[in-house]
């Protein structure tokens, strides 16, 4: 028996694809008639995508109440927020800038079933109980989804917080905490400095470990402009994605029209997974040893570069090639590249994060900015692709276990609360406590738990001896059957649908990856009326929590100017926060780093000098990376295709080398069964996957997220980040018995 089956029991061991000789299903739609792979040969976006917007706005069931939807989505000024991903709006606002992807996230959550009022009645009583009945505030933990906007973000830390605890786990933990960890580091604070005018200007682009096509479909358009105007991309992904290729820009009906598309790459590097830190390593060794770089900036604005220097000089090319995958000739070719461009913005996602050495990965980045001065000037700098919609708007609005004393601070005397001090427990941590019965009641404000945490049979296990679990969602999900001895499922106000609370039609904000704040308006009428927006359940569970509050929860409820003045006080950069918000492009928040002030210790930004990490797996493993399919968001997925690479039919295939595939003597599609090997040597199994011949390095491995978190053992999170180590999962894979 398995790891998975002694956990879940023999019957859901089966439907999470760990039951020997059972052909795993996978989460899409049944499956029906044979998989294909066939290159995808076509442009990115275009014309493909245009008709699989037609077919999914059809089936919403809401086709008239969808295409309006999409009408006055992401219109500055009156429309909402698309709450796919946190790519920025084009800055002259009013294109139809959407994407195919938003747009199927969209209309996914318009849906036809209906909650009504009697629903809330007693919830926020049973919350209330609960949370009152444990011994300690501690015993609780609150999960935040990427998607809650900035002011019941507030609302929600400030409930948690007055309580007594600091347990907000969130999906960030699992996504960039690496890169907020390392920006902080290096520059003194916990996101890029680029803009989109910086993208616009930059001579060389470097894009790392990001699907782009699928997971950041607008980024096309930067990318597209930029070719044409003559800037080099660097495309650097073990596997060659969709973006690196071609794209018809999805607003350019013309080049719709004609099929001409524009190429959006101009260099591909194919590391081995993990490699990306040697590679980065390899360019800033060439580039020191052509003598390209800015010694009056190292010496102005930076601290640790003669440590670094030395690092990189003793660091043979020999480590450099065997811990990147990349030859000499071409890490040089990459290097020429960096040092013939004036601007050179390096923008990255979960290809390097949710690495061991995450971290270091993205200092390595800021260590190669820093040689030539690619920081703090129009451009240049570090960008990255953040996830969720608003997952940077919630770091910025108090959603952290970790957080400062001077935020604490400031929260104890604008609020009149006593927040705790002591960290709280991250993603992970909380699984972990769940499962020792540490923490009885787990709230989700939005999001797929179960299906997105690593591990899923042991956090499975985990939620079902909590006391209380309560969901907080538009959609129903996993996760809502994967519950406590009591189990609540709140639905609530989507960001398409309007919010009218007493004081009238309210507005939420969000912030996107680049620190722009600006308003969202939803303006479909909510799926029933007796739905609450998130502000008023996060504040009718606050009140029924703390009978002795003297926060003003329902005056916040009424009206979110109210929450605004509150957030205008605690946070930084948002003085005049009503005022400023209401700006037809929103406001900034201002980042020392772009002026060149470093909040670190020393006042400077810091070079890091950190060792090369030790990729080797055992003889007959392979390294497997989780990822998302086109066709997918996050824990929702929409189809059993994945377009770009060419795949229909199927989600439970693992992408291989062919030689990988000849060394196990598997064909095209045939059935393997999948082992991963943790960190403290315990195994977990999925079945019946398909064998699939894939552009990837020898050694190297590929499938999809949420089916293989299976595999990803709770025990390995990078000691850098604690972020679980989804694109670095050490397995064996062998022909189906
Ligand atoms: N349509 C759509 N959009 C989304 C999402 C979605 O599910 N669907 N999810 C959103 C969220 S929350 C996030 S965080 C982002 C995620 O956006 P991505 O980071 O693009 O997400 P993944 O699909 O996990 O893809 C990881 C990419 O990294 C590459 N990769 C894997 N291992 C390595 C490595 O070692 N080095 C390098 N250089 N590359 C590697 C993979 O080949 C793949 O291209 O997208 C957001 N946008
Ligand atoms: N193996 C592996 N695992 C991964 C990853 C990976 O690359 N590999 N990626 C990780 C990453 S980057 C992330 S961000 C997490 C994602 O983790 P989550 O954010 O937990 O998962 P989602 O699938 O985005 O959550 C979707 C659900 O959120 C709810 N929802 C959607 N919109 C709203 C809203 O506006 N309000 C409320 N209240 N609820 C809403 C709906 O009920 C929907 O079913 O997964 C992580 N897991
Ligand atoms: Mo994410």
């Amino acid at each position: 028996m398995d790891i998975n089956e002694k956990q879940v029991g023999p019957r859901e061991a089966a439907m999470l694809g760990g039951a020997p000789g059972v052909p795993s299903a996978g989460r899409g739609p049944a499956v029906t008639g044979k998989p294909r792979q066939k290159d995808y040969t076509h442009p990115a976006a275009g014309w493909g995508a245009a008709v699989s917007v037609g077919k999914v706005v059809a089936a919403s069931g809401v086709p008239g109440q969808a295409a309006k939807a999409l009408f006055t989505m992401n219109h500055e000024g009156s429309g909402f927020d698309c709450p796919g991903c946190a790519w920025p709006d084009a800055t002259d606002g009013l294109k139809l800038d959407l994407c195919e992807n938003g747009i199927k996230h969209v209309t996914w959550e318009m849906t036809a079933k209906r909650a009504g009022r009697e629903l809330f009645a007693d919830a926020f009583e049973l919350v209330g109980r609960a949370l009152r009945g444990l011994d300690s505030p501690h015993r609780a933990a609150f999960y935040t989804s990427g998607r809650l906007a900035n002011e019941a973000t507030f609302l929600y830390q400030l409930w948690v917080r007055e309580y007594g605890t600091n347990n907000l786990p969130d999906c960030s933990n699992m996504c960039h905490e690496a890169s907020g960890r390392a920006l902080q580091a290096s520059l003194g604070t916990g996101k890029g400095t680029c803009d989109l005018n910086d993208w616009e200007k930059a001579d060389a682009i470097v894009v790392m470990g990001v699907n782009a096509a699928s997971n950041a479909p607008r980024m096309l358009t930067a990318l597209s402009d930029a070719y044409r105007r003559g800037a080099q991309i660097v495309h650097i992904n073990p596997l060659v994605e969709a973006a690196s290729r071609d794209t018809i820009v999805p607003h350019e009906i013309l080049a719709m029209a004609t099929f001409r598309p524009t190429r959006i790459g101009t260099m591909n590097v194919q590391p081995r997974i993990g490699g990306d830190m040697a590679l980065l390593r390899g360019v800033a060794k060439a580039t020191i040893e052509a003598g390209a770089v800015s010694p009056d900036f190292l010496d102005r604005y930076t601290d640790g570069f003669e440590a670094y220097r030395n690092l990189v000089v003793t660091t043979s090319w020999e480590d450099i090639v065997a811990g990147s995958g990349v030859d000499e000739e071409q890490i040089r070719q990459l290097a020429g590249v960096y040092i013939r461009s004036e601007r050179t913005v390096i923008s990255w996602c979960l290809g390097l994060t949710q690495q061991e050495h995450g971290v270091d990965t993205v200092r390595e980045i800021v260590n190669l900015l820093l040689l030539r001065g690619n920081l703090g000037r129009e451009g240049a700098g570090p960008s990255p692709v953040r996830g969720h919609s608003n997952v940077q708007g919630n770091r910025t609005c108090g959603i952290d276990h970790r957080p400062t004393a001077a935020f604490l601070d400031k929260l104890a005397e604008v609020c009149g609360i006593d927040p705790p001090r002591e960290h709280g427990l991250d993603t992970v941590a909380t699984i972990e406590a769940m499962r020792r019965g540490d923490v009885r009641v787990f709230v989700g404000m939005g999001g797929n738990f179960v299906l997105a945490a690593p591990d899923t049979a042991y956090t499975s296990q985990a939620l079902r001896q909590c006391d209380l679990t309560v969901h907080v969602s538009t959609k129903l999900n996993r996760s809502h059957l994967v519950h406590g001895r009591d189990a609540l499922i709140l639905p609530c106000i989507a960001r398409s649908e309007r919010d009218v609370q007493k004081t009238g039609p309210q507005s939420i904000s969000v912030e996107d990856a680049m620190s722009e704040v600006h308003l969202s308006r939803g303006s479909k009428r909510p799926a029933s009326p007796y739905l609450l927006s998130e502000p008023a359940i996060i504040a009718g569970m606050a009140a029924a929590t703390l009978p002795e509050s003297r926060t003003p929860w329902a005056e916040y409820t009424d009206d979110y100017d109210r929450i605004r003045d509150t957030m205008a006080e605690v946070l930084d950069g948002f003085a005049g926060f009503n005022r400023k918000v209401r700006d037809r492009l929103g406001f900034r928040i201002p980042q020392p780093a772009r002026e060149r002030e470093f909040l670190t210790p020393s006042g400077h930004a810091e070079f890091s000098a950190a060792a090369l990490p030790d990729l080797e797996v055992p003889p007959g493993f392979l390294m497997l990376s989780t990822m998302r399919s086109h066709d997918q968001w996050n824990t929702t997925i929409y189809s059993n295709d994945d377009r770009y690479r060419g795949l229909r039919g199927t989600r439970t295939v693992i992408f291989m080398n062919e030689r990988d595939m000849a060394d196990r003597g598997l064909a095209e599609f045939d059935r393997v069964d999948v082992t991963s090997l943790a960190k403290d040597g315990t195994r977990r199994h999925v079945y019946g996957y398909q064998a699939m011949r894939y552009d990837v390095p020898p050694g190297n491995a590929a499938g999809y997220m949420p089916e293989l978190n299976v595999l990803c053992p709770i025990g390995d999170v990078s000691s850098q980040s604690d972020q679980p180590l989804m694109k670095h999962v050490v397995v064996e894979i062998v022909a189906s018995a």
